[in-house]
């Protein structure tokens, strides 16, 4: 069936809103304007090579990375809708350094946390990147939003997703009623539903890390990669190795087909004891996705990733993150004797 005549994302968030009487259509309306923002930053990423917007915009952000230019790009696009939309009472972004406060007068009842453009290393050799988006209810009095809005654990999540701009754009979100995917039909700008209730496998096809690193690596991490590649070898499981280096990719690949990300604490990046990927706008809304689709992440101790109290912004995380079979064994492998 020709899914352009089918389901459309607003009907498809206004269904789930009715599954709940309480809802005021709030987060709707958040959701709503989340998917304009995705809608103009891919139609920029599909233009990147052609309208000058490659390549680095000459910034540092407050993670001491060079900002490109598709990243900021991505950045104000978002600030800009949020900021004024009246859903919100605060935000956090990876390219910010503290709490990013909405026009006065436009306060909501929610939060928002995103990565505008996670994967950017990738934007200049047109590999996907992708958005991700983590909301929250604010808990605090008063005007504006606060710090402690944006530092809530990912169990508390009202929604969580991303949008991945690839071979095409899709939406990938949960309000806590299951994962739905949405394929952008550019001609007509029009998010369809093309992926219904989203169940990652159980048994993973693909798993995720970056080799590169196994001289770093801790030893419970390296006995459990080589405990995949012996399962494969015994001829007990089958697996591939993909990594493409730009976690929304590697992790939707994985939801759809089955797979586990790995990206553990290493002895490599002593300016990064807990490892690269950040808890709030990276880890917890993925997190949530993979719960909600029956898969399972966890940190390299043992950690139920929703779970964990943040303490600061940009904080970063251990991650295992995928099929529930493979977790549950690396949960193993990371809790137990090596
Ligand atoms: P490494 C991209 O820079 C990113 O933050 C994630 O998207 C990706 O999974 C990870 O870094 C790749 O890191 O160290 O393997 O290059």
């Amino acid at each position: 069936m020709d899914k352009r005549k089918g389901i459309i994302v607003s009907r498809q968030i206004m269904d789930s809103q009715k599954l709940h009487p309480e809802a005021t259509g709030e987060l709707t309306g958040l959701l709503n304007e989340l998917i304009v923002a995705g809608k103009i930053i891919s139609a920029e990423v599909n233009m990147a090579g052609l309208a000058d917007i490659l390549g680095q915009s000459g910034k540092t952000n407050i993670q001491g990375e060079e900002v490109q230019k598709l990243d900021e790009f991505a950045n104000q696009t978002i600030k800009r809708r949020m900021e004024q939309c009246g859903y919100i009472c605060a935000m956090g972004s990876e390219e910010d350094d503290g709490v990013i406060p909405v026009l006065d007068g436009y306060e909501g009842k929610y939060t928002v946390a995103f990565d505008p453009l996670d994967g950017s290393s990738n934007i200049d050799v047109n590999v996907s990147i992708g958005t991700i988006f983590s909301v929250h209810r604010r808990k605090s009095r008063g005007k504006h939003g606060k710090m402690s809005d944006l530092l809530q654990k990912g169990r508390d999540q009202v929604g969580a997703g991303y949008i991945i701009y690839g071979s095409s754009t899709m939406l990938v979100y949960t309000t806590g009623d299951g994962v739905y995917g949405f394929t952008l039909d550019p001609s007509v700008g029009e998010f369809f539903l093309s992926h219904p209730d989203i169940k990652i496998p159980e048994r993973s096809k693909y798993y995720s890390v970056n080799e590169a690193y196994t001289k770093y690596w801790y030893d419970n991490t390296r006995a459990y990669i080589e405990h995949l590649k012996d399962l494969d070898y015994r001829g007990e499981r089958s697996y591939s190795l993909r990594y493409i280096g730009s976690l929304v990719s590697d992790f939707h690949r994985n939801l759809i087909t089955g797979g586990v990300f790995v990206y553990a604490r290493d002895k490599k990046s002593t300016d990064k004891p807990e490892g690269k990927l950040r808890l709030l706008y990276e880890a917890a809304p993925l997190a949530m996705v993979v719960e909600q689709a029956g898969g399972r992440a966890i940190t390299d101790d043992g950690r139920n990733i929703l779970d964990i109290e943040p303490t600061d912004l940009h904080q970063r995380v251990p991650l295992i993150i995928g099929s529930k079979e493979e977790v549950d064994l690396a949960e193993k492998y990371f809790t137990g004797p090596v």
